[in-house]
């Protein structure tokens, strides 16, 4: 089975709105192997790094605010294609471009509380997991691999 991983991270509104259970469950039915996870509650220095690219944005400061706000739930998925997936499955940045049966395009409204992050490229995916889990993710025989993959 692809072996391509993502980082995704529900985001403190999306955690406040008892959205993670059918979030992560997307994942879990779309075939998905879910290989770490953890609930965190983020310091501004660490969303800092996790945003640097954004740094120099007019929204950065409220964007960190925001995602310091509350605990965020902090996963990786793995599997074929899982960075281009799982942006397809986030919908767009603004929530009023992401279609209907995305996640952001069903569970929200405004653009800074779009609910869910998804890692944009394999290379920033690995960025991002070393970031969250510096203590590496879990190696474990997904029984429905089989099923999922010809
Ligand atoms: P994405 O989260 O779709 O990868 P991004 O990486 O460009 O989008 O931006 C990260 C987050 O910053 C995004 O999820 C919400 C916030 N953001 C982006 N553009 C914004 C804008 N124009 N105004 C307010 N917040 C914005
Ligand atoms: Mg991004």
């Amino acid at each position: 089975p692809a072996r391509e991983r993502s980082f995704i991270m529900i985001k403190p509104d999306g955690v406040q709105r008892n959205l993670i259970g059918k979030i992560v469950g997307r994942f879990e039915e779309r075939g998905f192997k879910i290989i770490a996870m953890k609930m965190v509650h983020a310091t501004t220095e660490h969303l800092e790094k996790h945003y640097a690219d954004l740094k120099n944005k007019p929204f950065f400061p409220g964007l960190i605010k925001y995602m310091a706000s509350g605990p965020v739930l902090a996963f990786v998925i793995e599997g074929l294609d899982a960075v281009k997936t799982g942006r397809a499955m986030l919908g767009a940045t603004n929530p009023l471009a992401s279609l209907p049966g995305t996640i952001r395009g069903d569970y929200c409204l405004v653009t800074g509380r779009n609910i869910c992050h998804g890692s944009d490229a394999v290379e920033s995916a690995e960025k991002e997991i070393a970031l969250w889990f510096p203590e590496g993710v879990i190696e474990y025989k997904d029984c429905e691999a089989e099923w999922v993959y010809e």
